[in-house]
């Protein structure tokens, strides 16, 4: 059976494309699910998608992939820099878990270089564009075997 990853994307994410595309780019969050739905299927897996605007949701949606999903591919936007309850889904989820920015929040405002998630994260990805989802799930694709 293929192994199950959830990709989450977090608050604004549903406005890529045409939000700040200087720092965001111009592909669309369809446009990504679609290429990481292709690269999946390549490397035997299944992908999940979801987006949220909001934290609880996600919350939700990282407690559905508890026996569910082997890993987390999850872009937590602005949640990444202060949501304690989104860490604490994420302890509670046995799996793998990637956390991906497409921009590198390192280089951007001081408030944005701290996330809570990476505490847990398996993998960190930063500053690689949209492809950072790729990267990551070939990284879900290593480890899990
Ligand atoms: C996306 C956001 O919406 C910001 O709040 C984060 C992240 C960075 C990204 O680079 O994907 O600070």
């Amino acid at each position: 059976m293929a192994k199950r990853v959830t990709l989450l994307n977090g608050p604004n994410l549903n406005l890529l494309g045409k939000r700040q595309p200087e720092i965001y780019g111009y592909e669309t969050l369809a446009d990504i699910e679609a290429r990481v739905a292709a690269l999946a299927a390549e490397l035997g897996l299944e992908v999940a998608a979801h987006q949220s605007n909001h934290e609880g949701v996600l919350v939700d949606l990282i407690q559905a992939a508890r026996g569910q999903s082997q890993a987390i591919l999850i872009n937590p936007a602005a949640y990444s820099h202060t949501s304690v309850a989104i860490l604490d889904a994420l302890n509670a989820f046995e799996g793998l878990v990637i956390e991906v920015h497409i921009s590198n929040i390192h280089k951007r405002e001081a408030f944005r270089h701290h996330s809570y998630v990476s505490s847990r994260a398996d993998g960190v990805i930063a500053g690689c564009g949209s492809e950072g989802y790729l990267l990551g799930l070939r990284r879900i694709a290593s480890l899990l075997g």
